[in-house]
């Protein structure tokens, strides 16, 4: 029997789709330089159909590439030659709720606002958060091991899994943990498949868990005179508060939000690079901390300006003009780079990054933005109009060797948190060694044996 045919025996037809918009549309994420060219797109609703799947795809030897929210920006979960795209959208219920464990479980394809909601909605808090929380689903934020802009408090979605349900690419289907806290019983495979890029299996379950709802979230938006200055101001509020966020910005990015998106700038100083801080006031003290701390921090000269929210209203509104920033200059086909050291180096690493750029790009407009108090700093440059975009990134991609050799020196990280994918898998050796990487290619073996699953990603 042929292979479609065999796939709307699994799915039935309505769930096998090989229309040409299709194709197109779930063949891709949100990475714009690769051409997709799979060979269907199926939708499966439960854990037995995925374990079928794998099955039929092993004895015939076709790969099969997992899709979520495609908002991965790594290529990820690009299939460009003639795989089966395995899209979670239908696997994307609530399962189950536990008040006592603080614990939920969901099919992959729920929407990762979807999870804050329903934690919301029953007085509980899902703390990882990003700029694309509204489409990406919880699937692609496990396998890619999503951080986004409350690391600083609450650490990256590995903290926050209980349990998982997967399907290896040998076709077994594996329970691993059982939603517990404490399981001593030796390797923890559950840990081997948040950040395998879908490259182990197909989660088909997780179980997360919630915490308290943070109270009367509060933000300053504060002018920094430079890198430097940044880094003191960081080091002062984190000694004085707890801190749910510590983002930054230049003014470049800023000016292009303005400009672009109609926001309101935080106040009328300009300063090169803006703090965007985040911390809970729960009691009448801790207002009075923070703002103690910015008083100590403009005596210094490190502010030169800032704003602190009055409302939830205006909390949310500085934070768009960080958490819209990817969006809106994603017009623009930016080149990016994701990147991170420890936290201490940052300026000299961003002092060292921005000259192998500048060297190279001094006519494109280059955009810094991230998280400080990750040591992750995100690098876009932005395209000219009068550019091919092939042009564009051929001419960006020289200068990565540089950018990634001062990256590897400081033992920093070429892929800080949007994954390896294809468009890093050449890079991966500035940040693991040869050793780490065979290790990584035999892990892949055990579990996906005749490497069907997601094949040509991270390595
Ligand atoms: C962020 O905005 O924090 C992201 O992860 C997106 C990074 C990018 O657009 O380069």
């Amino acid at each position: 029997m042929n292979i479609l045919q065999q796939l709307n025996d699994i799915f039935t037809p309505e769930r096998v789709l090989t229309d040409e918009d299709s194709l197109q549309n779930y063949g891709k994420d949100w990475t714009q330089v690769y051409t997709p060219d799979p060979l269907a797109i199926v939708f499966p609703t439960s854990t037995e159909e995925v374990q079928a799947l794998v099955k039929m795809a092993n004895e015939e030897g076709v790969a099969l590439v997992p899709s979520g929210g495609r908002t991965g920006l790594c290529g990820g979960a690009v299939a460009m030659n003639k795989e089966i795209v395995v899209s979670f959208d239908r696997m994307n219920k609530i399962l189950d709720f536990n008040s006592i464990d603080r614990s939920v479980v969901c099919q992959p394809g729920v929407i990762t606002q979807q999870l804050q909601n329903f934690a919301e909605e029953n007085n509980l808090f899902y703390p990882v958060d990003f700029g694309s929380s509204g489409s990406s689903q919880l699937g692609g934020n496990i396998s890619t091991n999503a951080g986004g802009i409350k690391v600083v408090r609450y650490g990256l979605t590995r903290n926050w899994v209980l349990g998982l349900k997967v399907v290896t690419g040998a076709g077994e289907v594996l329970d691993l943990n059982h939603g517990l806290v404490k399981n001593a019983t030796g390797y923890d495979f559950r840990h081997l498949f948040i950040g395998a890029e879908g490259t182990l299996g197909f989660i088909t379950e997780a179980t997360m868990r919630l915490t308290n709802i943070p109270k009367n979230l509060t933000v300053f938006v504060l002018g920094v005179t430079d890198i430097p200055a940044l880094m003191q101001v960081f080091e002062t509020f984190q000694n004085t508060i707890e801190l749910s966020a510590f983002e930054f910005f230049s003014e470049d990015t800023l000016s292009l939000m303005v400009n672009d998106k109609g926001y309101a700038r935080p106040f009328d100083t300009e300063a090169p690079y803006y703090a965007l801080i985040e911390f809970e006031v729960d009691h009448e003290s801790k207002e009075e901390s923070a703002l103690q701390a910015f008083e100590a921090c403009a005596e210094e000269g490190w502010v030169v300006d800032g704003v602190m929210s009055q409302s939830l209203q205006q909390a949310k509104d500085l934070w768009r003009l960080r958490e819209d920033i990817s969006e809106t200059i994603s017009a623009y086909t930016p080149y990016k780079n994701d990147l991170s050291v420890n936290i201490s180096k940052v300026p000299e690493y961003l002092d060292k990054v921005e000259q192998a750029v500048n060297q190279n790009y001094s006519e494109f407009k280059v955009l810094w933005y991230g998280h400080i108090g990750d040591g992750n700093l995100h690098l876009n440059i932005l395209k000219p109009d009068s550019m091919e975009v092939s042009e564009f990134f051929e001419q960006c991609s020289k200068v990565n060797p540089d950018i990634f050799e001062v990256t590897k020196k400081m033992n920093g990280s070429v892929s800080a948190e949007h994954g390896i994918g294809i468009i890093k898998k050449n890079y991966l050796k500035y940040s693991r060694s040869k050793e780490e990487v065979e290790l990584m290619a035999s892990v892949k073996k055990i579990f996906d044996p005749k490497g069907i699953i997601n094949p040509g990603k991270i390595f």
